[in-house]
């Protein structure tokens, strides 16, 4: 009997996963893969029931006759190994980045003769339901604290992207790339101060007060289902700071990251170039344990982030300050450094990891930008930031339309960099 493979990446099954069944076994044994987690992250969307669940649900569907794990997007190692006499898949694919995986399945099935059936996509409104139903269960609370703390352990690196606004937040929830033939995506999101601050036009000094930095969350988390990390500055008094971890649990955030600083907060890339200072370890570490202590789920983070580097305070000074945040119950170590090269970053992951093989690291590699994120996995580093790219890249596009307009008087000449109007207006979803 001629086999017929499919590959489901769903937590749901509608109409449009049965008739794709239905289809198939008109030419044979049905066989379905069921994508794995770490693979599903990069394709679609963080999976909102278990691998095991999802593979029940597809071995109850009536005409299914074997169910099989698809470790990767693209199906390389799955056709080769099955060598099935057709792939059958809804015709959603010809656009869009999933067109590389309908080319590669085309040139893997030319290999040895094997047939691509392509059926309509079931586009109603069970489906759409369905799919929104996904969406929307993945953005509570509930389901996205926890999610970063699973990315930590699904993926080999967490990448972050700065957001602070519920357009760049959609960048973050929607950007995917097609890129050496494989997908990705980003997997959560960063709430710098920075960026938050130089939105409002405000420096980013603490200024910012925590309920305005709230109404920013809020705005993301309106539109998005990512994990959140939230660049918590200092953390100001412990006495505030454990009314901030309680809110930011309660608002679905899945960390925060405070750095060891006192008194007026600069922006880390100054450096030494304006006065800062270091919090003593011992104070510090009071204020990890206060948070700590009035986290009510075992989800949320509170990382502590180390400014030694940053102040020329040496590798020891960081190592020795590693080591108490993590015993007074900091879930994570965040490592920062101004340098172009990225050596003592690396020099503190590899101390770092030599006696603490479990701590999540953290880094944020703005200025030591030329290291690659599987470079700093192979380190140890759990998650990667890019903590400011977004609107750095915006300002001056921005600033550029403003200069053109007032140039000529006119905005023609700005206009063919521009998105057009039909495309801004098509890329916030209606419920
Ligand atoms: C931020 O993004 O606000 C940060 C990271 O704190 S950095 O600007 O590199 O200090
Ligand atoms: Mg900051």
């Amino acid at each position: 009997m001629a086999v017929v493979y499919t590959c489901f990446c769903t937590d749901i099954i509608h109409e449009g996963h049965l008739n794709i069944i239905n289809e198939a076994g008109k030419y044979g044994e049905v066989v379905v893969g069921v994508m794995d987690d770490k693979a599903s992250i990069k394709f679609n969307r963080f999976p909102s029931i278990s691998f095991e669940e999802r593979v029940r649900m597809v071995e109850a569907i009536p005409g299914v006759s074997r169910v099989i794990t698809q470790h990767t997007i693209m199906y390389d190692d799955v056709i080769h190994e099955l060598k099935p006499d057709y792939v059958i898949h809804g015709d959603n694919w010809v656009e869009g980045p999933e067109k590389a995986i309908r080319e590669n399945v085309i040139a893997l099935l030319g290999e040895y003769g094997g047939k691509l059936i392509e059926v309509a996509y079931t586009r109603n409104e069970d489906v759409k339901r369905a799919d929104t139903q996904m969406r929307e269960k993945l953005a509570m609370p509930e389901y996205r604290r926890p999610r970063l703390r699973q990315l930590i352990k699904i993926c080999d690196i967490v990448k972050t992207i700065e957001v602070h606004s519920g357009l760049t937040g959609l960048i973050a929830e929607k950007t995917v790339v097609e890129h050496d033939g494989e997908l990705d995506q980003f997997d959560a999101m960063w709430i710098s101060s920075l960026c938050d601050s130089t939105a409002k036009g405000k420096p980013d000094i603490e200024l910012v007060d925590m309920t305005s930095r709230y109404r920013t969350i809020d705005d993301v988390t309106e539109v998005t289902t990512k994990p959140i990390i939230f660049d918590g500055d200092t953390g100001g008094l412990a006495e505030h700071f454990v009314y901030t971890v309680r809110t930011l649990e309660k608002m679905g955030v899945s960390a925060v990251i405070i750095e060891d600083k006192i008194g007026l907060k600069k922006n880390s890339l100054f450096g030494t170039e304006v006065e800062q200072t270091q919090d003593d370890v011992e104070h510090f570490c009071e204020k990890i344990k206060a948070g700590k202590k009035v986290q009510l789920t075992d989800d949320f983070m509170i990382i502590a982030r180390i400014e030694s580097l940053i102040l020329n305070q040496g590798m020891e000074d960081a190592l020795t300050r590693a080591r108490a945040y993590v015993a007074a119950g900091a879930d994570g170590i965040m490592i920062h450094s101004r340098r172009k090269e990225p050596d003592e970053i690396l020099e503190f992951c590899d101390r770092f990891r030599q006696e603490d093989s479990e701590t999540p690291i953290v880094v944020v590699p703005s200025s030591f930008n030329t290291i690659t994120e599987a470079e700093l996995a192979s380190h140890g580093v759990n998650i990667v930031i890019y903590a400011n790219q977004l609107t750095r890249s915006a300002f001056p596009a921005m600033e550029r339309t403003a200069k053109d307009i007032l140039k000529y008087h006119r905005a023609y000449e700005a206009d063919e960099r521009l998105m057009p109007i039909k495309q801004i207006i098509t890329l916030i979803d209606e419920l």
